[in-house]
């Protein structure tokens, strides 16, 4: 990531630089729309981030810059109401951290990032957590990662009006090089496994599709599964979330509850259990198994949660003659954004140069692939002038 353009605006703009802040993007290997249910997610940090240049200024407003978008904004500290476009999520992110209970006074910022907006693979997740850690230290805060996380969440709510779970921001959070983290939604405990996919890479293709539905249908899958959560409390009493249901009280549960509710359930209680499985494969090795787990997710997602997209379905269907690919399926929250494939190393380049025509031919769009390594989460450190 270019953060020597970045500092060499922000000395443009706004003078000497004080805290440089980074923040990545994620993929996710398996559990999908499973966090907001309480349930487990399998995501991890990539190479691709967000960088904050950033200093205190004596005005009491932020001064933004958006490097790749050539965009400044600025606002009033006094006056955190959300706003339209990229400011929103700045916004966003100072109230939420001042309510987590950083004093935040004035400050500076310009940032630039390689994360690809609106692919997937959680750029506003990056920005969240990378301003985050990077006010945290500006103002000296005490703030965890874990509250730098969940500010970011809240921003997605309260100003983003996205009622999301805790997986993108606990993944740009807590990231570690080679590993995956095994996260669970209801008690936010971290396991960080090792990723060993030897001879293998995670590649992913972007269908460079962002469907303008996916924001309020990520909301009515969120409240479907509620729905159905309170018709099976009234035989189960003990039952808090979808986390805590099995297929047998959910079958017993079938008559009351509307069709698609019930497939939107029985999709989540599947993913949890795919990606336990997927957990016992990538401690064994078997990576044919984990293929198999990741090809279950999206045939789920694309016919019993309706998330996918004709433009998803192609790429993976792309993906079945193909002994060299073990495995392919849609991420993030869908309608559009990436497909990850898990692709013998030697192959990459002849898949890409395979899927890449066949999508423009079907689908008259370019393909944009990526071959992703796993990094550490987000960083801040005081900026030193060489
Ligand atoms: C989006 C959300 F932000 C996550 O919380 C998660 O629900 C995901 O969609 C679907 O798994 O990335």
């Amino acid at each position: 990531m270019n953060t020597r353009n970045a500092v060499k605006k922000f000395e443009e703009l706004f003078g000497t630089p004080e805290v440089i802040a980074r923040a990545p993007g994620r993929v996710n290997i398996i559990g999908e729309h499973t966090d907001y249910n309480d349930g487990f997610v399998l995501p991890a940090a990539i190479d691709k981030e967000m960088v904050f240049v950033l200093r205190k200024n004596d005005l009491d407003k932020v001064q933004a810059y958006a490097i790749d978008l050539n965009k400044h904004g600025e606002f009033d500290l006094d006056n955190l109401s959300p706003q339209e476009g990229w400011i929103n999520y700045i916004i966003g992110v100072v109230a939420e951290t001042q309510k987590k209970g950083l004093k935040v006074r004035g400050f500076d910022v310009v940032f630039t990032s390689d994360v690809p907006l609106g692919a997937g693979m959680s750029s506003s997740a990056a920005l969240e957590c990378g301003l985050g850690t990077g006010l945290n230290s500006l103002f000296e805060g005490s703030l965890e990662p874990v509250d730098i996380a969940l500010a970011g969440q809240a921003a997605e709510h309260n100003f983003a009006g996205v009622k999301c779970g805790i997986m993108d921001q606990f993944a740009s959070t807590f990231g570690k090089e080679n590993h995956v983290i095994r996260l669970d939604c209801r008690t936010q405990e971290i396991q960080h496994f090792p990723l060993n996919i030897e001879g293998y890479k995670l590649v992913l293709c972007n269908t460079n599709v962002a469907h303008s539905l996916a924001s309020s249908e990520y909301n009515t899958r969120r409240a479907q599964c509620e729905s159905g959560v309170e018709v099976i409390k009234t035989k189960y009493a003990e039952v808090k979330n979808l986390r805590d249901v099995t297929h047998e009280m959910l079958d017993e549960c079938q008559a009351e509850m509307d069709k698609v509710v019930y497939d939107r359930c029985s999709y989540v209680v599947e993913e949890n259990e795919r990606l336990e499985e997927a957990c016992h494969c990538l401690e064994n090795q078997d990576l044919e198994g984990l293929g198999k787990q990741m090809y279950g997710s999206h045939k789920g997602l694309s016919e019993k949660y309706e998330v996918s997209c004709k433009e998803l379905d192609f790429l993976v269907e792309q993906t079945l003659d193909k002994d060299y690919v073990l495995g392919a399926r849609m991420m993030g929250g869908g309608f559009g954004g990436c497909t990850i494939n898990l692709v013998k190393e030697e192959k990459v380049e002849a898949f890409i140069a395979e899927v890449g025509p066949a999508y423009k031919a079907a689908m008259g769009k370019d393909m944009t692939a990526y071959t992703v390594v796993i990094g550490d989460g987000a960083k801040a450190e005081q900026f030193l002038k060489a």
